[in-house]
């Protein structure tokens, strides 16, 4: 019997030291790459050149296997478990941690942020321009990446996601929040996007600062289409919330939107606060916005037109801080998310 007890223990040993490796929440290193001759991303460049950062000759896709160094060169494998040799050394942040970029490049990937093991930062070094973008021309994966959102993340409600110094372009939305998702987003820019510059869906709750969001709805594509004329998007929004969404626009430009500039989709007017923000040139520029932001959130249902009378309802400052309500009523239609 003590030799059971033994091994149990000697288990549960094992297994403690097996979970507290899962709460590393270590940084890794992204490299940079510059847009050459042909139309395969180039994997070797000479040595120091091109947003190879460590100087080893090796970035995009060889600088993800070379060897367990916790430098990558593209950004999904860093958020990985980074998986290198046999038997095999994990040093990808899997989905716990935080990924700078450390030099310019051009990232054709749909970026995909669980933080499923807990919190993920994800940031560009001041100074370097992380462009996540749908199109490089003549590249295979250019039509299919533009029928996809550029930055999906969809977290638990106890984990923090932040997004911080990141360019997003071409994509159906630049960035799709969802889930029970948490997430601050600073100094992010959304480009020449379809359908939304920034959508916030389903629970999540999301601060948005310090940035940009140009030119959601148009586009013209010979693969994907002319956006907004013949074809229209759906909706062409810069910031949208919906659902059971809630949260904040600071410091922000929204500008040249098809659709609404910054849009309150939720049913409850003080969802969504927006303050000290430069709108011009949407559709309108705010649709169902609080520009005056008052204490605390969520207090109910109300028709989205008569949201401006918020401001005068003193009744709003005692409201308690929103928890947003796990009752979820309805999905948007696959075709606003994905097509
Ligand atoms: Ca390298
Ligand atoms: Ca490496």
């Amino acid at each position: 019997m003590k030799r059971f007890t033994a091994l149990v223990v000697g288990v549960a040993s094992a297994a403690a030291l097996l979970v507290s490796s899962a709460f590393a929440n270590h940084p890794v290193l992204v490299e940079g790459n510059c847009l050459g001759t042909g139309t395969a991303q180039r994997t070797a460049v000479p040595p120091g050149t091109c947003g190879d950062y460590d100087g080893d000759g090796r970035i995009g896709s060889a600088e993800d296997t070379d060897e367990a160094d916790r430098v990558f060169g593209t950004i999904n494998a860093a958020l990985g478990p980074g998986n290198i040799g046999s038997p095999a050394v994990s040093t990808g942040v899997n989905q716990n941690g935080s990924v700078t970029i450390v030099a310019s490049g051009v990232f054709p990937e749909v970026v995909t942020i669980t933080a499923a093991n807990g919190n993920v930062t994800l940031q560009a070094a001041p100074g370097v321009e992380a462009n996540i973008d749908a199109v490089v021309q003549g590249d295979a994966g250019t039509t299919p990446r533009q029928s996809q959102p550029g930055i999906i993340v969809n977290a638990p409600a106890n984990r923090y996601v932040v997004v911080r110094n990141i360019t997003s372009r071409n994509w159906t939305s630049g960035i799709q929040v969802l889930g029970n998702s948490r997430v601050a987003l600073e100094s992010v820019r959304a480009e020449n996007n379809v359908n939304y510059g920034i959508e916030i869906a389903d629970n999540a709750r999301v601060t948005i600062a310090k940035s940009e969001v140009h030119g959601t709805g148009f586009r013209t594509n010979p693969v994907t289409g002319n956006f907004p004329t013949p074809n229209v998007p759906s909706p062409g929004k810069g910031i949208e919330f919906d659902d059971s969404s809630s949260g904040t626009v600071f410091l922000t430009t929204v500008s040249g939107s098809f659709g609404a500039g910054i849009s309150n989709m939720t049913g409850r007017r003080f969802n969504v606060c927006v303050s000290n923000v430069n709108v011009f040139d949407n559709s309108p520029n705010f649709e169902s916005v609080l520009t005056t932001c008052p204490n605390g959130s969520g207090t109910g249902p109300t028709p989205q037109s008569s949201a401006k009378k918020a401001n005068a309802k003193p009744s709003a400052k005692k409201a308690p801080a929103k928890k947003a309500p796990a009752k979820k009523t309805s999905r948007k239609a696959p075709s606003k998310r994905g097509k």
